[in-house]
């Protein structure tokens, strides 16, 4: 076994993802790639980024993206396409994804689950959190799908407004996860987070770690696992923050 690339959220950057590999020094058949969610939607490869990420072998959670065009693809699967166009409500952009991925990148994306443990580096991967007044695994998937603060009345919220949940998250495990591109990176002492915005054209980030390398608390420890990759261009435009993002 090799290292433990945790890849941030990639929305379609199917460049940037190539060239995080590429910089690192992927080996295939000895590193591992873990993902942290949200391969699709927003950039310009959708269809791409799942190729490369089944590819490589890259173990991944799901995101509230893959999640939305999954749910129009479940229903395709007992409906038909036909029904699901008019039963699932999708975004121009979503619909685009749904058109564009084969029936084997659903079924990579379907497979995924929503949190993987990694006791080797005392690590969780989620795509966007968890409510820190619960167990990990006791979440709903909402949560683990959209979570981004603490509100004032100590509840888990999507909303930017708030107390950032990694922030009040005391551990045992380091969760590692994306989901917030507005906040960039987060380096906190149980959580890192990993989304820096590669769709709207800022940068695509990796945590590299050593075989059975537990996650440093030290911040500065483990800044210095970080790789980073530029966006070859701003593929998006950035919403309020506020939205399922
Ligand atoms: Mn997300």
């Amino acid at each position: 076994m090799g290292r433990t690339i945790v890849v941030g959220d990639i929305h379609g950057c199917a460049l940037e993802f190539d060239d995080l590999l590429r910089s690192v020094g992927f080996a295939q058949g000895v590193d591992r790639v873990v993902l942290v969610g949200d391969l699709v939607a927003r950039g310009p490869d959708s269809a791409g980024v799942v190729e490369l990420a089944r590819s490589c072998g890259a173990w991944a959670v799901r995101g509230n993206h893959d999640e939305k065009v999954l749910s129009w693809w479940r229903h395709a699967q007992e409906h038909g396409k036909r029904s699901a166009d008019r039963k699932v409500k999708l975004s121009e952009r979503h619909r685009a994804v749904a058109q564009a991925l084969t029936e084997r990148q659903f079924g990579f994306l379907a497979a995924l689950p929503l949190m993987i443990s990694l006791p080797e580096h005392e690590m969780l991967v989620v795509h966007a959190g968890v409510d820190p007044s619960k167990a990990p695994s006791a979440c709903d998937e909402e949560t683990l799908l959209t979570v981004r603060s603490i509100d004032d009345e100590g509840k888990a919220s999507r909303k930017l407004a708030g107390t950032p949940w990694a922030q009040r998250w005391k551990g045992p495990a380091q969760i590692v996860f994306g989901h917030d591109a507005r906040r960039n990176l987060q380096l906190e002492d149980f959580a890192t987070g990993l989304d820096t915005g590669c769709c709207y054209g800022r940068q695509l980030t990796a945590l590299v770690l050593s075989e059975a390398e537990v996650i440093p608390r030290d911040r500065a420890a483990r800044a210095k696992l970080l790789r980073q990759v530029a966006a070859r261009q701003v593929w998006c435009p950035m919403g309020s923050g506020d939205g399922p993002e």
